[in-house]
């Protein structure tokens, strides 16, 4: 069993890229759901549905989340009618938002609407959300608080972040298939997420830190910083203003207790020792994912990293 921790783009893109490569071995990904918010009267998910759609191979290219070849007649509908139209919904998207507003109504869960969603799509890995109860990212800037999707969608992340909240955390549970397969698997992966905003809800719900400390799993990070820089989104920026070095090494330092090795870029090669004073193992690989045949590249190298490090005696705590 491999598992894997997700969010946002790079994190579904690792996804895609482990899911190719470990294929036929089992594959779990476990998503952030701290992302997810009530917009329209419909629950969103955005990073459950980057997961599916890009592992059902429908994802947009260009955004990397959203339906490739969309169209946007209900949202341009909506706004015709005085309606909000500031988080792009496309037409198809539309429907995997009703399908799952109306399955949590009716009773479901999110762990079981996904599991739905992910059998319509094809997609043979088992997508698991880091808990069934709702968390809900909430962001310090120096002129308050900010809803998550209202920071990086609303206001194009432009603010300075001063603090990150994780509103609900507390009282959510682990996915218990989640927290099982953390506990069997033979690596674990926390893949090029951001690691405040993606990985860090996962880490906020209690049993995630115990199980990633106690497993016998080989644990490995890929750095979502290449050369000091986000490939996406704010999490340099986000790093350097809570006080965290926006570099590979930085990453090394967030997850120096829950990881065994780092995937880093060529372009941080000059990093690796650094790293490995921390007692962290490092992999120096081309790391950035422009193609699929560059996802399922890294995904085997990933494991082989992990393999080689588990026949090494890393993991078996
Ligand atoms: N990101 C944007 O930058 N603008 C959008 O309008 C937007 C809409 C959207 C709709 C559905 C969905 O699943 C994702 C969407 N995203 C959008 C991406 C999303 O806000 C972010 O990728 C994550 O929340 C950050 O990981």
């Amino acid at each position: 069993m491999i598992v894997a921790l997700a969010g946002g783009v790079g994190g579904a893109k690792m996804a895609h890229g482990l899911a190719m490569a470990s294929d036929p071995a089992p594959l779990t990904i476990i998503v952030n759901t701290a992302d997810d918010f009530d917009h329209l009267d419909l629950r969103i998910c955005p990073d459950i549905d980057t997961v599916l759609y890009t592992l059902g191979g429908i994802a947009n290219p260009a955004t990397g989340w959203g339906i490739a070849g969309d169209t946007r007649i209900v949202l341009d509908t909506l706004r015709d009618l005085g309606g909000e139209d500031w988080f792009m919904i496309g037409d198809r998207d539309f429907a995997t938002h009703i399908l799952r507003t109306q399955a949590l109504s009716q009773g479901s869960t999110l762990t079981a609407i996904t599991a739905r969603l992910a059998t319509a799509l094809g997609i043979v890995p088992k997508i698991v959300p880091m808990s069934d109860q709702p968390v809900a990212t909430i962001i310090e800037t120096p002129d308050g608080s900010l809803d998550f999707q209202a920071y990086f969608v609303g206001r194009q992340q432009r603010d300075e972040v001063v603090g990150v909240r994780f509103q609900g955390a507390e009282g959510a549970i682990a996915q218990p298939d989640a927290i099982a397969a953390i506990r069997t698997a033979e690596a674990v992966v926390i893949n090029p997420s951001n690691p405040i905003v993606s990985i860090g809800p996962i880490l906020a719900v209690d049993g995630y830190r115990q199980a990633l400390e106690s497993t016998a799993a080989v644990r490995v990070a890929v750095s979502p910083i290449v050369g000091g820089k986000a490939l996406k989104g704010p999490a340099d920026r986000m790093l350097t203003s809570l006080g965290h070095e926006s570099s590979a090494v930085g990453i090394a330092r967030i997850y120096a207790e829950l990881i065994d090795g780092l995937v880093i870029d060529t372009a941080d090669a000059g990093l690796a020792d650094a790293i490995e004073d921390l007692g962290i193992a490092t992999l120096v690989t081309k790391s950035v994912m422009q193609s699929n045949d560059d996802r399922a590249r890294l995904g085997a190298e990933v494991l082989d990293f992990a393999a080689n490090l588990r026949s090494n005696g890393v993991g078996r705590r």
